[in-house]
């Protein structure tokens, strides 16, 4: 599999030569400085590619794009999308035409990824990123105010949240509404309370049918222009994989994968194999996920989770937490062999070392949070090493 690192661009405190030293390959980056729905232009595509390949010794290149956003009023299913969808198609030529082929996406309605606590203490030092059942209730039902939101959680965790609201100050309250915020990559459409409402307020007739449909009408749009110009798309899933503060989201669980890959069949159309993402919700066997879904993948996030019963779930070791790191890795090297053996040009699957706890000297760096150096660095060495053993073991290609 090819090794690849998240590269936030030109203003991530961790530099490409750092990335060298890790024993990375491949870069996956993105232009988070161009608005949504606006197209990415060969000029500066071909300019990000040019960094990271400006110096050869150390053997990079931009490998995924992870990621090309897609505009809230695709996800909300809006009437006049036509130019949207020319833009995304025409994003997706000129990175073909400057030779980057795979592009992640999501299709998280308003929010991305989110957690409650962005440095929670881990025993023996170092922080990580958690979702707490309690405090997102708290901020669902209490600083929200959604309406009707306390029906969505359970009483024991309603109790806590309530606990937790009476002794929490304004700044612990403004700390979770960042913190909520935090997921959202570049610099675009974070909110404050009032805003998030009014986003909530527009997605009020949007269920999962809706939601769903309004997905299936976006790949109809791009993934035949993505086959012809050889982009392989791959979504995302849900992080946590669940319905959050009413929204709706449709890339949670292996029926939901199943509809994506159904809904417009193609090489283009494919999936961000996520174990972290999966692996926080109950009802994800993320082994056998690995398995039946293993010809659809196009990109691989490694990361692990420990979760409890309520949904509170917290970041673990790569090799630690409730997803057998092992079963995912030699599922991914049985399906690159096939692909292999197969006579597919790119057989090699990218993945990377997803997130990572705080470590060492990674505190006060001011990297993105979930991106540290040494955290992710740790990750990857040990993923490299199941990743080496499982090929050695099994005779595949590595
Ligand atoms: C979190 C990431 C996600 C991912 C996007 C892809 O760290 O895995 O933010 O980049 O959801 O669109």
């Amino acid at each position: 599999m090819e090794q690849t690192w998240r590269w936030f661009g030109p203003d991530d405190p961790i530099t490409l030569p750092q990335i060298g030293q890790v024993g990375a390959s491949g870069i996956v980056t993105a232009l988070h400085h161009i608005p949504y729905g606006v197209v990415w232009s060969v000029e500066e595509i071909a300019k990000r590619r040019d960094m990271i390949e400006a110096d050869a010794s150390l053997g990079l290149r931009w490998s995924v794009v992870e990621s090309l956003p897609v505009s809230e009023a695709i996800k909300l299913g809006e009437d006049n999308l036509a130019s949207l969808f020319e833009n995304y198609r025409q994003s997706l030529r000129n990175l073909a035409s400057c030779g980057v082929t795979t592009v992640c996406y999501n299709f998280m309605p308003v929010l991305d990824w989110t957690r409650t606590e962005l440095a929670h203490r881990l025993p023996g030092g170092g922080t990580a990123l958690r979702f707490d059942a309690d405090r997102y209730a708290a901020f669902d039902c209490y600083i929200l105010e959604r309406p009707n939101a306390e029906a969505d959680h359970a009483s024991d965790v309603l109790d806590r949240a309530r606990a937790w609201i009476g002794r929490a100050s304004q700044a612990d309250k403004d700390r979770l509404l960042a913190t909520i915020m935090a997921g959202l990559p570049g610099a675009f459409d974070r909110y404050d309370v009032p805003g998030l409402r009014r986003m909530l307020a527009r997605y009020r007739d949007i269920g999962h049918a809706e939601l769903r449909d309004n997905y299936a009408r976006f790949l109809r749009e791009v993934v035949p222009a993505a086959e012809e110009c050889g982009v392989r798309l791959c979504v995302h899933p849900d992080d946590p994989p669940r319905d959050l503060f009413g929204l709706p989201r449709v890339v949670s669980n292996a029926d939901d994968l199943q509809f994506i890959v159904d809904a417009c069949p193609s090489p283009a159309n494919g999936i961000t194999f996520c174990t972290g993402a999966l692996g926080a919700g109950a009802q994800n066997d993320v082994p056998a996920m690995a398995v039946r879904f293993a010809p659809h993948v196009q990109f691989v996030h490694l990361r692990n989770v420990s979760k409890s019963p309520d949904g509170t779930f917290m970041e673990a070791d790569h090799l630690g937490g409730d997803v057998d790191m092992v079963a995912v890795v030699t599922a991914m090297l049985n399906e690159q062999a096939r692909r292999k053996d197969a006579g597919e040009p790119g057989w090699r699957i990218p993945f990377r070392p997803d997130h990572g706890h705080e470590l060492l000297d990674d505190t006060g760096r001011g990297t993105h949070p979930g991106y540290p150096l040494i955290g992710r660095l740790k990750g990857l060495a040990e993923i490299r090493g199941v990743m080496t053993a499982v090929a050695a073991i099994n005779h595949l290609p590595v």
